[in-house]
């Protein structure tokens, strides 16, 4: 019994180690993630739902009732009425299985997306044997629409377009992609986004629509596990028709529902459970606030940033700088060894920080002290 204790305690001891060699959110060095430390009653909701397995609904009608909610909050979120949706492990998940649909649906074998989309549409084309024809981006950094008029065609399975692209937080044009798609299903990718545009534009700020509220959106990815401040995994993905979900449902004769309609078999409940839970704490309130500070230090870092005769690549749209350099890569170099953590751009190069909420003034006013330094070492000021 003894033996069983202290083989208990190194085990746990291990753990403990490998997690103290991981860098931690709560430190508040990592610059460059869009995930953050979830919020305290959404690791809570996470560890009572470990053992449940929405793969397998029968056995778990309650956390069947919180993912029900959960859509139903998020739908809402975004426009939605009606719509139907599915938990997943993230925005990888969630595109790919957009993209399935939209093939499905579709039966057509060429995919539209801009230069700026994220790798998992890259993944999702491969897997899905669909050809890419990427688009090219205009000045600011948006999908060209007239490339995607010329690239549409009677193959077109799907145009995407994206709402908070991964390196500069830009919103596409989905009102002009919508017009120009018609019929063709058109995804949105608000993995970022989709729990910071809305609170944006609440709070006052310019914002273009992007969600169910554009008529011929037919889906969106959205993550909790990202400004939603859930635990990781937790994705949605959200049809605007519920029938096109059924679109990818196989046989599932062995479990307790006779068909499955999702990429993944045994899926994740605890993410979900962690996102109803940070849902319904934070309330729209609860975000708003949130994202506003998020972005009230953002401006207080292009602030700083211009005084120090950095520039900007652009202004923020959302609560993520990239600041222009020769090179970048040197910069992070350095900055790592100071033990800070940013992240990159590729074209035009930057420095990146995204302003997650553990990215705090204080945090900021730690950090720009150090980026000035390097910097100056560099010549890049
Ligand atoms: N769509 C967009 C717009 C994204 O930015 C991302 C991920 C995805 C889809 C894919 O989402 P999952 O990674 O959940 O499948 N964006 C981040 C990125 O690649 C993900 C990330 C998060 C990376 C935290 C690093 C990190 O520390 O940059």
């Amino acid at each position: 019994m003894t033996d069983k204790k202290e083989h208990y305690k190194n085990v746990i001891s291990e753990l403990k180690n490998a997690s103290d060699k991981d860098h931690h959110f709560k430190d508040g060095r990592i610059l460059g993630s869009m995930c953050t430390e979830p919020i305290e009653i959404a690791r809570k909701a996470h560890t009572l739902f470990l053992e449940a397995n929405l793969g397998n609904p029968g056995l778990y009608p309650g956390t069947v009732g919180l993912e029900k909610e959960l859509i139903a909050m998020v739908s809402k979120l975004l426009h939605g009425k009606n719509v139907s949706g599915l938990t997943v492990s993230g925005g990888t998940e969630s595109n790919i299985t957009a993209l399935w649909i939209a093939k499905k649906v579709s039966g057509k074998s060429e995919v539209i997306y801009p230069k700026s989309a994220h790798f998992s549409f890259m993944k999702a084309a491969d897997i899905l044997g669909l050809k890419a024809k990427e688009v090219d981006l205009t000045e600011n950094l948006q999908i060209d629409i007239s490339e995607v008029e010329n690239k549409l065609s009677s193959n077109t399975a799907a145009v995407v377009g994206i709402a908070g692209t991964t390196e500069f937080g830009v919103i596409d044009p989905i009102e002009e992609l919508a017009e120009l798609s018609g019929e063709t299903f058109l995804h949105v990718d608000a993995a970022f986004g989709g729990f910071v545009i809305p609170f944006l534009k609440d709070l006052g700020y310019p914002m273009p629509s992007f969600d169910f509220e554009v008529a011929n959106v037919d889906s969106i990815t959205i993550d909790p596990h990202k400004m939603g401040l859930a635990t990781i995994p937790s994705g949605l993905l959200l049809l605007r028709d519920a029938k096109n979900m059924e679109k990818i449902a196989v046989s599932s004769p062995y479990l307790t529902s006779p068909r499955q309609a999702s990429l993944s078999g045994t899926r994740c409940s605890a993410g979900v459970a962690s996102a109803y839970a940070a849902m319904k704490f934070l309330g729209m309130d609860g975000y708003k606030k949130i994202v506003g500070e998020c972005m009230d230090t953002t401006k207080y870092i292009v602030g700083r940033i211009k005084e120090m005769g950095l520039e900007i690549a652009m202004e923020p749209i959302m609560n993520l700088v990239a600041i222009k350099m020769k090179s970048p890569e040197d910069v992070k170099k350095e900055l790592e060894k100071l033990g800070w953590k940013p992240s990159l751009t590729r074209a035009p190069k930057c420095l990146r920080i995204v302003v997650m909420p553990h990215v705090t003034r204080e945090i900021v006013d730690e950090f720009l002290p150090d980026l000035d330094k390097v910097c100056r070492e560099l010549g890049e000021i």
